[in-house]
């Protein structure tokens, strides 16, 4: 591609359902934040786009737990979302709500236009349904057992765990998240994106082409997804909170959130265009529209299929649209060797940590870009905090600019001293050229680092310029050196002070606040990046501002007060009541000729192994006798395949088989269960004919 005119970078629209956490902040509002910085500072065209997701059943979930309505909930949260991010520098362009006309009006327009075009498969199919809350039960509303990986807490439209998009029909054992009973199915009428003819389309093939040059946690997911071959997917939802779908005859029913969100970003866009700050930037459709336009989306890796696969899809089937030029999605941040979770408070709440540590915001910054989980999941601890900020920031950073601007007070009152004779003592000189090859090497590093959205190595580079600078004051010592050769510190006070201007520049996208801070600690406000590559940045004889300390020692108290807390909600947590045993609700009485419906036969497991990838799941090779079916079974973590080898099993003979990853599965085994997570074979007499009938 040649170089974009412009560049549209969004981040993932947040659910307004709570406060943001660190997990959100690692996951894609800093490095976008970086990478949107990086490219502003080099003087390129960007708008950043966020804003919060209003809608989707994590809303009416929400509201129903506090006992408040839908509107209520984003009203809330949306002002504290907003809040947070701002508080730690994130610097959206724009940020919006799902719940705007405008974000209403763009996505009605959005889904008339695909539908006048013929595009969706109107149909009516059975839905699961709530009778004792009287409602369909889409998405988050309903839970089951994840059939590709076996997680147990997988939603109706995806599991987290393995990162799925599921239909709520895929799900093994789904239970209502309203009232824990198990659905029943009932017919309605929705309107499908035809994902499986999509996949096989020209723009489509053309457009995956692109997967190639993206991280390849994102390739992976996308071609396994592609292998499997894509299905079709509802864009609409029986539900009463949302975008009301805008065609006749779809009374109650509302846009599916997916399809809405991701044009949001749109909307958002419209609207801060709209605005009388961002008359310079032209109409949205010169962001939206035009090839010239880079397209980059933000995002962590449980929204990858949303982004890299049914959004482009839209826009495809729109016709007038860009599609994403790149989509550099984070796996997930760990607290303290477990999952954040904000309903067991397990996180590191923004507006809490600033509480704590006032000012303290680019010291986050750091650490969670130092950790980002930009190729696998990683883990926040604050010990690995404390140490990072101690022995990076403090000590190499922090030391070398205080070094600098103690020195140069001290020699030269604050100004920049002016060289009369060039350096000649050969030590020296070979000092200099180690510390100048070490920084263009590192600035070099870095700036590839930056366009290759690889944070993490850009970051650890900015801190290897102040390594180099740090080795050039340890090797020449001007403190001892200015009795006898003051001629020789002017010239290595001098590059020491061009280093802290490089840094002062290149802290910029990591670090906005010691920019700054750094920027007025040595006089000059308006560095910029172009000065970044100059051999002299500030000019001999230039006054130097105050000199202030860029960041302070973390002390073990502090530390510890943070691990207290979360020691005390690990101990609440604990201290849940104790689950009992509850015995699951007798279902109603069927007849006779229910029961003869179902075919029982009685089975020996031939082969047992895991199916990789899959926690929970085992493949099974069942002799019925008169054959041998492949059976999944969600009971990896009861049964180690070896022990089932051999054994006599129950198996439902006559359940329609079912593809689990990819696998057919050709029955059931019947296990006895409860929810202290055990489970037992309902195991037969030993010498029974196999195949033998269950009655
Ligand atoms: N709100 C999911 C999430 O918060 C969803 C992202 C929308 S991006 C268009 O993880
Ligand atoms: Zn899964």
């Amino acid at each position: 591609m040649t170089e974009p005119k412009r560049y549209l970078v969004t981040a993932a629209l947040p659910y307004a359902n709570g406060p943001v956490h660190i997990g959100h902040l690692a996951g894609c509002y800093l490095p976008a934040d970086i990478y949107v910085r990086y490219l502003k500072a080099q003087g390129k065209e960007v708008i950043f786009i966020c804003g919060s997701d209003e809608h989707g059943v994590p809303i009416t979930i929400k509201a129903k737990k506090e006992g408040i309505t839908p509107q209520q909930v984003v009203d809330k949260y949306d002002g504290i979302m907003k809040n947070a991010f701002k508080d730690f520098g994130i610097d959206f362009s724009f940020y919006g709500r799902t719940s705007s006309k405008t974000h209403h009006d763009t996505a009605q327009e959005f889904f008339r236009n695909l539908y006048d075009k013929g595009i969706f498969k109107e149909e009516i199919t059975n839905q699961y349904y709530d009778v004792e809350a009287n409602q369909f039960l889409a998405d988050r509303y309903i839970t089951g057992t994840c059939p590709r990986c076996g997680n147990n807490n997988a939603y109706g439209d995806q599991c987290e765990k393995c990162g799925t998009t599921l239909s709520p029909t895929d799900l093994i054992n789904p239970k209502s998240a309203l009232s824990g009973a198990t659905p029943v199915l009932k017919e309605t009428k929705n309107w499908f994106l035809p994902m499986d003819t999509i996949q096989q389309s020209a723009p489509f093939q053309e457009y995956i082409k692109r997967f190639d040059a993206w991280k390849s946690n994102i390739k992976g997911q996308c071609s396994s997804w592609l292998t499997e071959g894509l299905q079709p997917r509802a864009m609409t939802r029986d539900l009463d909170w949302g975008v009301p779908v805008p065609v006749e005859g779809a009374d109650g029913k509302v846009l599916y959130v997916w399809f809405d969100a991701p044009i949001g970003y749109i909307s958002a866009t419209k609207e801060f265009l709209a605005s009388p700050s961002s008359i310079d930037h032209g109409p949205w459709t010169n962001w939206w529209q035009n090839e010239d336009t880079a397209l980059i989306h933000f995002i962590g890796k449980d929204n990858i299929v949303f982004h890299a696969i049914i959004f482009p899809m839209m826009l495809m089937t729109h016709g007038k649209y860009i599609l994403p030029t790149n989509v550099p999605a984070n796996e997930f941040l760990n607290l303290e060797g477990d999952k954040i979770s904000t309903s067991r408070n397990w996180a590191v709440w923004l507006h809490e940590y600033l509480i704590d540590f006032p000012n303290r915001q680019d010291e986050l910054r750091y650490v969670l870009t130092s950790i980002a989980p930009e190729t696998k999941d990683s883990e926040f601890t604050w010990k690995d905090y404390q140490t990072r900020i101690n022995s990076e920031l403090v000590s190499i950073f922090g030391n070398f600019v205080n070094r600098v601007m103690v020195l140069s007070d001290k020699f030269y009152e604050g100004k920049i001293p002016t060289i009369n004779t060039p350096l000649s003592d050969e030590k020296l000189l070979t000092c200099r050229q180690v510390c100048f090859d070490g920084v263009a090497q590192s600035l070099h590093a870095m700036r590839e680092d930056l366009d290759a959205v690889k944070l993490r190595d850009a970051q650890a580079e900015f801190i290897n310029i102040a390594r180099a600078g740090n080795k050039y004051l340890a090797d020449t010592e001007p403190w001892k050196l200015i009795k006898t050769d003051a001629e020789s510190v002017k010239q290595i006070m001098f590059d020491a002070l061009q280093i802290c201007a490089k840094l002062a520049i290149a802290a910029a996208p990591f670090l906005p606040y010691t920019s700054n801070k750094l920027k007025a600690m040595l006089g000059d406000e308006n560095l910029n990046w172009n000065a970044l590559f100059n051999e002299t940045i500030l000019l001999e004889n230039h006054q130097l501002g105050k000199h202030e300390i860029l960041y302070k020692q973390l002390e073990d108290e502090e530390i510890q007060k943070q691990l207290n807390r979360l020691e005390e909600i690990k101990k609440a947590n604990d201290e849940q009541p104790i689950k009992t045993q509850t015995l699951a609700e007798l279902k109603p009485d069927i007849n006779y000729e229910d029961f003869e419906k179902l075919d029982l036969r009685v089975g020996k497991v031939l082969e047992a192994e895991k199916v990789p990838k899959a926690d929970k799941l085992l493949k099974l090779t069942v002799d019925l006798g008169f054959e041998k079916r492949t059976i999944l079974s969600g009971i990896a973590e009861y049964y180690k395949p070896e022990e089932l080898v051999g054994k006599l099993v129950t198996v439902v003979a006559n359940l329609a088989p079912r593809k689990i990853r990819g696998i057919e599965s050709q029955g059931m085994l019947l296990m006895a269960g409860n929810d202290f997570g055990k489970l037992y074979n309902v195991s037969t007499e030993k010498d029974i004919e196999l195949g033998s009938v269950v009655k």
